[in-house]
C-alpha cells in the first residue's frame, strides 16, 4: 500500500500536515479519509479491517451448516438472521477498508492467496446445535469485547462501522445465551451437549483476542496511533471477568482448573492458552482451515457471475446518466 494520490510519504510529508496528524489523534478527535496520514497508520488499517472482514465473511460458515438443521422454524429464522447480519458486518468493513484508497476485490484476492488472514476462530468445527449458542455465547462475547472499544478507534470510517456492528453483536450475544438457557432446561443429553460444546470452544474463544501482550508485534504501535484501544491481555481479562458468572448462571462448568476469583486484583484469574496451537491454526494448520478456504473459494468463483452482472449494470446506469437520460 503506498500513500494515496496527493498524500507525500512520512519523509517527506510538510511538517504541519504530521503535526495535524499527531494533534488529532493526541485530541482523541478522528482521522478522516480525506485527511494526511502515515503511511504506517493506514496499512495497519488496511490489515486489521480487512482481516476483520475477512473475519465476518468466513465466519458465517461454521453456523450457516445448521440452517438446514435447526431443530424448529423460530430458531432457523433466528440464525438465517444472524448469518445473515454477519454478511452485512463484512460489507461495512470492505466498504471502510475502501475509504484508505484499497479496492475490494484486490482485498479478496489477498485473502485467497493467503496473504491476509481471518480469525483463527472459524476454523474449528460445529460438532452439535450447542455449538450454535455457543459461539453466540462465546464468539460474539469475545467480540463485543475486542470491539465496542474500536467504536472509538481514530479512524473514522472504521469506528463508524463499530458502532452498528457492536449492536447487532450485543442480539447475536443474547440469541446465543438464550438457547444454551433453554438446552439447559431440558434433557440431560441436551446439558451434555452444551457442556460438550463449552468445552470445546473455551480456549479458542480466549485465543481470539491474539497472541499474548509479550509477542503481539503491533499492539505498542496501533495503541499509540489510538486503532486499538487496549492491550490483547486487557481485553482476554475483561471476557473471563465478564463470562465466568454467566457460566454459574448457566450451570456449566469452564474446563480451566486455575480459574479462580483473586481478591488482591478484584479480577479472575484463569490458566494460559495454548499458544502454539494459536499460531497453528493462524498459518493454516487448524482442524477447518482447508475447508474454510475452500468454501470460500468455490463461493467466490460461483458469485463471478453475480458480480459481472453487477458491473454491466452499474455501466449502463453511467452511461445513461452521461447521456442525461433519467436513470
Ligand atoms: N486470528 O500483533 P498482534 C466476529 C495475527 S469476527 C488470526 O497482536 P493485532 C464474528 C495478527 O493479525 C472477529 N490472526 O496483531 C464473525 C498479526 O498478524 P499480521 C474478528 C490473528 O492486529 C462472525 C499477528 O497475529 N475480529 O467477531 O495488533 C460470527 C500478531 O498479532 C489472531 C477482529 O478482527 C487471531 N485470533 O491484534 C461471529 C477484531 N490474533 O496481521 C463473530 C479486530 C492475532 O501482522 N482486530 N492474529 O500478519 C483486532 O482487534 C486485532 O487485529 C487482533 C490482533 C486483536 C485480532
Amino acid at each position: 500500500m503506498t500513500a494515496q494520490a496527493g498524500s507525500p510519504s512520512v519523509d517527506e510529508a510538510p511538517p504541519e500536515l504530521q503535526k495535524r496528524f499527531e494533534d488529532t489523534i493526541a485530541r482523541d478527535q478522528r482521522i478522516e479519509p480525506r485527511d494526511w496520514m502515515p503511511d504506517g497508520y493506514r496499512k495497519t488499517l488496511v490489515r486489521q479491517v480487512a482481516q476483520h472482514a475477512h473475519s465476518e465473511i468466513i465466519g458465517m460458515q461454521p453456523e450457516g451448516e445448521w440452517i438446514t438443521r435447526a431443530p424448529s422454524l423460530r430458531r432457523k429464522a433466528i440464525l438465517f438472521a444472524k448469518v445473515q447480519d454477519e454478511a452485512g458486518h463484512g460489507l461495512y468493513l470492505y466498504s471502510a477498508a475502501e475509504t484508505l484508497g484499497v479496492d475490494r476485490a484486490d482485498l479478496t484476492e489477498r485473502l485467497l492467496e493467503g496473504r491476509q488472514k481471518y480469525s483463527s476462530i472459524f476454523n474449528y468445527p460445529t460438532r452439535n446445535f450447542a455449538d450454535v449458542g455457543v459461539i453466540g455465547w462465546f464468539v460474539d462475547g469475545a467480540a463485543i469485547c475486542n470491539q465496542v472499544p474500536l467504536c472509538r478507534s481514530s479512524y473514522g470510517p472504521y469506528a463508524r462501522a463499530m458502532v452498528r456492528i457492536c449492536k447487532e453483536e450485543s442480539f447475536h450475544q443474547r440469541q446465543g445465551y438464550e438457547l444454551l438457557m433453554t438446552m439447559m432446561r431440558g434433557t440431560d443429553a441436551q446439558r451434555a451437549m452444551v457442556q460438550d460444546a463449552v468445552d470445546r470452544w473455551w480456549w479458542p474463544s480466549l485465543m481470539m483476542f491474539g497472541p499474548p501482550d509479550d509477542d503481539s508485534p503491533n499492539s505498542a504501535r496501533s495503541m499509540a496511533w489510538k486503532i486499538k484501544r487496549h492491550s490483547n491481555d486487557e481485553l482476554r481479562q475483561r471476557f473471563v471477568d465478564m463470562t465466568v458468572p454467566q457460566a454459574e448462571k448457566l450451570g456449566v462448568t469452564l474446563p480451566d482448573p486455575d480459574l479462580r476469583w483473586n481478591e488482591d486484583r478484584g479480577r479472575y484469574d484463569f490458566g494460559t492458552p495454548d499458544w502454539s496451537e494459536l499460531k497453528r491454526v493462524i498459518t493454516g494448520d487448524g482442524p477447518c482451515n482447508e475447508e474454510r478456504m475452500a468454501r470460500r473459494r468455490a463461493a467466490h468463483e460461483e458469485g463471478a457471475w453475480v458480480r459481472e452482472a453487477a458491473a454491466a449494470h452499474a455501466a449502463k446506469q453511467a452511461a445513461r446518466t452521461q447521456n442525461g437520460a433519467v436513470a
